[in-house]
């Protein structure tokens, strides 16, 4: 077990343990069972509440996760000299305390990789440095059934909107230049935590995620937080058997605002590991991301058209914390 001495961690960021930022789990996350007729209208309800909801009968078989998280623990399992013989993320590859190239930090490791399986498997090779074929199966059949049901949440939210056609978001995780990521995080246990008097260890700092849809799937440690309207941050209990759901910027300007693209973190914890996939549906590079028309009817469209590239572009050279969408709003 590594301790770090409390320089080392100061290097980290802390975030005050204090009332606001509660660590008592939340009873009010929408959990949405996606096969009742209902669940289109809870699920309008919960991107314009929260921005993120909790699915069950999400029809991904569990042994595709299953799969995968045995895959992705046998691999940061390996001695750190093997992992990082493997290339650094640029953005996509094994990452290790540092997130994106601006100097955010954060207490855990990751593989991060797009979803075009032919650029994945010459990434995964020079990750693993064997034939990857195993993991880059159990990757591949977890990416197809993750997108899969967020389509069909997408396509739900369509419905509930009353707009037509019914996959006019889906269709741009199903375009074939779909520019979609998938990344595989392990939090190690942090033990030297209860020096921290109060404090807590940040694992992932808090941002949105820029695409349009994420579906994230933990093991049962806990550490996941999201922030409410008025900026209190709330803990999400973890469930290993149900998806989490985070509306992404791109979705909360197809919108005009109407769905909240949610702030998230993830906090370290003491004593136990956590390691989770999350799948980030993201829409071709040239596609055009405005507000949908009729969405602004009768209303001011609040942000100005760009495309994924350019919001890409812009996203990648900003800090984790900041607020993307600042920049395209519409004064
Ligand atoms: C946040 C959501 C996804 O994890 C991610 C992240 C990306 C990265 O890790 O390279 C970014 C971050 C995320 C947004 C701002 C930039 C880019 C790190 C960072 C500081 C893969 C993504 O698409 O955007």
């Amino acid at each position: 077990m590594v301790v770090l001495s409390k320089p080392a961690m100061e290097q980290f960021c802390l975030v005050k343990n204090s009332c606001k930022s509660t660590t008592l789990p939340f009873p009010g996350v929408p959990l949405i069972d996606l096969s009742k007729p209902d669940s289109k209208h809870l699920l309008v309800k919960a991107c314009q509440e929260f921005g993120f909801f909790k699915v069950i009968n999400h029809g991904v078989p569990s042994e595709f996760i299953s799969k995968l998280e045995s895959e992705a623990i046998k691999f940061f399992s390996l001695p750190l000299s093997e992992k990082e013989k493997s290339c650094p993320p640029d953005p996509f590859g094994y990452g290790n305390k540092r997130i994106g190239q601006n100097g955010d930090v954060g207490w855990l490791e990751y593989i991060l990789l797009t979803t075009n399986p032919e650029f994945n498997y010459q990434k995964l090779q020079s990750v693993f440095g064997v034939t990857p074929e195993k993991f880059q199966g159990a990757v591949n059949d977890y990416i197809s059934a993750a997108k899969k049901m967020a389509c069909e949440i997408l396509e739900q939210l369509a419905e509930g909107l009353k707009i037509q056609p019914k996959n006019v978001f889906s269709k741009l995780l199903m375009d074939e230049q779909s520019d979609s990521v998938f990344r595989l995080n392990h939090y190690p246990p942090c033990p030297d935590i209860q020096e921290l008097h109060g404090r807590n260890l940040i694992g992932f700092g808090e941002h949105t995620d820029p695409q349009i849809i994420s579906v994230l799937r933990s093991n049962n440690t806990s550490g996941l937080q999201i922030a409410l309207k008025d900026g209190n941050w709330i803990s999400i209990p973890p469930d290993q058997n149900s998806f989490f759901i985070n509306v992404g910027d791109s979705l909360q300007v197809l919108t005009n605002g109407r769905f909240k693209s949610v702030r998230h973190r993830v906090l370290a914890n003491s004593i136990k590991s956590r390691v989770s996939m999350i799948y980030f549906g993201g829409p071709p590079l040239s596609e055009k991301i405005a507000p949908l028309p009729s969405l602004v009817e009768g209303e001011d469209s609040l942000y100005k058209e760009f495309t994924w590239f350019e919001y890409k572009k812009s996203a990648y050279k900003s800090r984790l914390a900041d607020n993307r969408l600042g920049f395209f709003e519409k004064i």
